[in-house]
């Protein structure tokens, strides 16, 4: 099995991970939207327990570009 995991390093030097099992707060720090197939967007809370809660202190958009390596 494969596991992908981003991370967010906050001005206050707390890291936040896309498994909040990571975090240290326990907390969900990011909103991921599926846009198709291969793309989703992450958007971030970079603040610990959630202060704000306004989720867009980093939006970032990703796509998925599998390789296949023959053998
Ligand atoms: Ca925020």
């Amino acid at each position: 099995m494969i596991r992908l995991v981003f991370a967010l390093q906050s001005q206050d030097g707390n890291m936040y991970y896309t498994d909040s099992s990571l975090n240290s707060d326990g907390k969900s720090h990011v909103i991921k939207l599926p846009l198709g197939s291969v793309k989703c967007q992450l958007s971030w809370e970079d603040l610990y327990a959630l202060k704000d809660r306004d989720y867009n202190d980093l939006v970032v958009e990703i796509t998925m570009n599998p390789i296949t390596k023959s053998v």
